[in-house]
């Protein structure tokens, strides 16, 4: 198959260990409430002194859509109890063993001009989420636990160039980020940078994907509407430097009805370009992973039912820009964005607050 050529950047996943594990701050309350964004910041400097330079440059790389994951090994310390596991995603009641990388993740991050960030209508807006494998027969439990094929986190949400006032919408992340509490059988965070993946594609196909001819709908643990479709969006867009950007999702991507059948053939040769492009990083205690979910589509090895113990990753987003045109409500939460929740007495609110109020 003829390939693309030209790409040399975002293909790879550079790789930072610190000397010694970062100090751990003491936080006052549970991480993504307001005082602990303070105590987590007083940290924020020191944590920037300790960052080795290859790192902070790597961050750089990935922010220009250089480099599509960025992965800092050994950035804390913690000494979990074999029991200390959530038992769902915003188990917010669980010991808080986990604040202190929360924390630490915050200080880097803004150490590093990234703003975390959260969405109203996923995981009740909490700043991190417990990726923990749960129990049960519900889609999100068996989510919790199965592989996870190739995708881009809110995948529904505009990109940022596409964000139009007034339509109640936070960007799509810039960044996932998964910090490691768990993970003794290793089960694997799966990256394809989208480098990669479009080698793979012919000069046509890489055509027909860069047309808005494709649907999305939000992802399950999204709690929108179920007809909020975006609709006859392109799916790759070249982006300012010398690369391209992706959004997708296996199950949330579809070819719009008058697209016509070369738009449908165009995302099976995507599907499987994308799973021949995988490579496996195991997010160990104390890592913190920086996924480019613009360069990147991420996804999972399965995570067996009986090790429900053994797997505990924290994640959040991030976002390069100003969240304020976003918040949900700025008095209620400084990270978390549009949409509203649409059993929310606001409903799906259309005014956008001023920055500066
Ligand atoms: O568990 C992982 O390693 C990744 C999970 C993920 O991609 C997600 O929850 O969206
Ligand atoms: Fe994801």
């Amino acid at each position: 198959m003829p390939s693309v050529g030209l790409l040399t950047v975002n293909s790879r996943l550079a790789t930072s260990r610190l000397a010694a594990p970062l100090q751990l701050p003491e936080l006052s309350a549970r991480p993504g409430t307001a005082v602990v964004s303070e105590d987590a910041l007083q940290k924020a400097d020191y944590v920037a002194e300790q960052l080795p330079v290859a790192f902070r440059s790597h961050m750089n790389l990935l922010a220009m859509n250089i480099l599509s994951a960025v992965k800092l090994e050994g950035a804390f310390d913690l000494n979990l109890a074999a029991d200390k596991v959530p038992t769902h995603f915003t188990d917010t009641n669980c010991d808080p063993a986990w604040w202190p990388a929360a924390g630490i993740t915050m200080a880097i991050c803004d150490s590093l001009g990234i703003n975390l960030c959260s969405y109203a209508v996923e995981n009740e807006g909490e700043l991190f989420v417990h990726l923990v494998p749960t129990i049960g027969d519900s889609p999100q439990a068996k989510k919790s636990r199965g592989a996870m094929r190739g995708h881009t986190d809110g995948v529904v949400l505009p990109l940022p160039w596409e964000v139009t006032p007034n339509d109640g919408l936070a960007p799509s992340p810039d960044l996932v980020i998964l910090v490691g509490l768990r993970n003794s059988h290793h089960v694997a965070t799966r990256l394809a940078p989208i480098s990669a993946v479009i080698r793979k594609l012919a000069k046509t196909t890489l055509h027909i994907l860069q047309e808005p001819l494709y649907d999305i709908s939000p992802q399950i643990s999204f709690r929108m509407p179920s007809d909020h479709v975006r609709e006859r969006c392109p799916v790759i867009v070249r982006d300012q430097h010398e690369g391209y950007i992706i959004r997708f999702s296996h199950g949330n991507v579809s070819a719009n009805s008058a697209a016509g059948v070369a738009a449908d053939v165009a995302l099976v040769d995507l599907k499987d370009a994308i799973s021949t492009s995988f490579e496996n990083v195991v997010v160990k205690p104390g890592d913190i992973l920086f996924v480019n979910n613009r360069t990147s589509l991420h996804g999972r090895e399965e995570v067996m039912i009986g090790l429900t113990k053994n797997r505990w990753l924290l994640r959040s987003y991030g976002l390069y820009s100003e969240l304020s045109p976003y918040l949900i409500d700025a008095k209620k939460s400084n990270h978390m964005l549009l949409p509203a929740r649409k059993d929310d007495t606001v409903g799906h609110r259309v005014t956008i607050p001023q920055p500066d109020a």
